[in-house]
């Protein structure tokens, strides 16, 4: 057959990212359905489970590491060449979507049963994988599990880390759900390249009226956890001049995280565009410093008692590394000041750091290319979210494939990605996937 023609099977694609959805399928009250399956949760567990049996179904050897991490291989006609991988995850935040991680594992093991079905044999093995933990939800730092594979982190380290949420420990939930393998990690051999397929995630690809992302890095991220502690006390019978109200400064370091991003991002957004056909545009949300204060617990958290702690989390982003330094040093004076103005005590703890990450030319151009070649308009662009790409980006010639989402809208349950999208990104996953497997 002529190869150029092969394309994957958008029904089959789309049927399993159904079913993968319905695992912790949670509903929104306009028929919006999304996922929750917070990493080594029950239902993390069983959306594993489904993915190795599809996998185990395709014939594949399956081998799973001592952080969980799964590998699927497809053999190829040269048991020496080093593997090409594809994948991503399959964990998703509380409110997750359907499409996030699922895609680029999903498509990767399509494009497997696509060669399968045509019986294609490349000269390299194929290798689709998950990672554990790639929201850093629960346990962070986000990219856990792929950063435990190309050894950025000790395995013993990681298996100690806390929950967010109830502080399980995470080597105890991943023997709970039965995924702590026998494979060793680091992983032994690195690939000889990884390629992943992602939803973007935010709008610029809705924005410009672009089908694919030819995706040239990941911004930095630096996330904190704030502990502010005061005093609890009366709510009606402490006068004002005696309090020590934790709540107040943490307040104040949200509402100046936001204005801080604010005075950022009109810097550096009008630094960082993308072209598209000879123009340029913005790249809005991915170029430029944003900042978030997403987990805020106060205890203990009653309508007549102030506070005495608060808890909570700042997450500052940036494609530029000496900018998100100068955010992350603003920040800390700024809580510092804003905490002895009230009188309360400080804890600061990094819950994860990554410097800005740019992707391998040649995958890049690579990418690029077989996109175009299949007739679809591009845009080289930074990513805005953290991926397990990143961390494969350390061993091995890396890039990533973006398709657009519906009204930019992820880490919500009414994520969507439309399936000629879907599609598109799949069939430049295939034919990028094929030319690197026979290289
Ligand atoms: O946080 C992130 O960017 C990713 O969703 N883990
Ligand atoms: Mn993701
Ligand atoms: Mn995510």
């Amino acid at each position: 057959m002529d190869l150029g023609r092969l394309r994957i099977d958008r029904d089959r694609l789309w049927r399993r990212l159904t079913d993968l959805g319905e695992i912790g399928a949670v509903h929104g009250p306009n028929g919006e359905q999304g996922c929750a399956r917070l990493a080594l949760t029950d239902a993390d567990r069983d959306g594993r489970d489904l993915v190795v049996n599809w996998m185990r179904d395709l014939g594949l050897s399956v081998s799973i590491d001592a952080i969980g991490n799964v590998v699927a291989t497809r053999p190829g006609s040269d048991p020496s060449a080093a593997a090409v991988m594809t994948g991503s995850h399959i964990d998703t935040v509380r409110t997750g979507g359907r499409f996030d991680g699922n895609l680029g594992v999903l498509a990767g093991l399509e494009v497997i049963e696509t060669l399968e079905q045509h019986g294609i044999v490349t000269r390299r093995p194929i290798q689709v994988a998950f990672f554990t933990d790639e929201e850093g939800a629960r346990f962070a730092p986000d990219m856990l599990g792929s950063l435990v594979y190309i050894g950025g982190l000790a395995l013993e380290e990681a298996l100690d880390a806390r929950a967010a949420d109830d502080d399980a420990r995470l080597g105890d939930e991943l023997a709970r759900i039965g995924y702590a393998g026998p494979t060793p990690c680091p992983a032994a051999v690195a690939p000889a390249a990884f390629v992943e397929l992602h939803i973007e995630q935010g709008p610029v690809l809705e924005d410009n009226g672009i089908t694919i992302g030819v995706v040239t890095g990941v911004q930095g991220i630096s996330w904190t956890e704030f502990t502010i502690t005061g005093r609890s006390a009366h709510a009606g019978t402490t006068p004002m001049r005696l309090r020590r109200d934790p709540l107040v400064p943490a307040a104040s370091i949200a509402v100046e995280a936001r204005r801080l991003a604010g005075e950022m991002a009109a810097e550096i957004a009008g630094e960082i565009a993308a072209e598209i056909g000879g123009e340029t545009a913005e790249t809005g949300a991915t170029g430029s410093q944003v900042a978030t204060v997403g987990r805020f617990d106060v205890f203990p958290n009653l309508v007549n008692v102030i506070a005495e702690r608060v808890t909570f989390t700042l997450d500052l982003r940036n494609t530029d590394d000496g900018a998100l330094r100068r955010a992350e040093g603003h920040m800390m004076r700024f809580a510092t000041a804003a905490c002895e103005l009230e009188n309360c005590s400080l804890a600061a703890r990094a819950l994860a750091r990554f410097e800005p990450v740019a992707f391998d030319d040649g995958m890049i151009g690579r990418i690029e290319r077989v996109a175009a070649a299949q007739g679809n308009s591009t845009l080289r662009m930074p990513s805005g979210a953290g991926h397990d790409a990143q961390m494969l980006a350390r061993t091995c010639p890396t890039a990533m494939i973006f398709v657009p989402s519906v009204d930019g809208l992820s880490h919500n349950i009414a994520e969507y990605t439309t399936p000629s999208d879907i599609d598109a990104g799949a069939n430049v996953l295939l034919h990028t996937v094929l030319e690197l497997a026979n290289l």
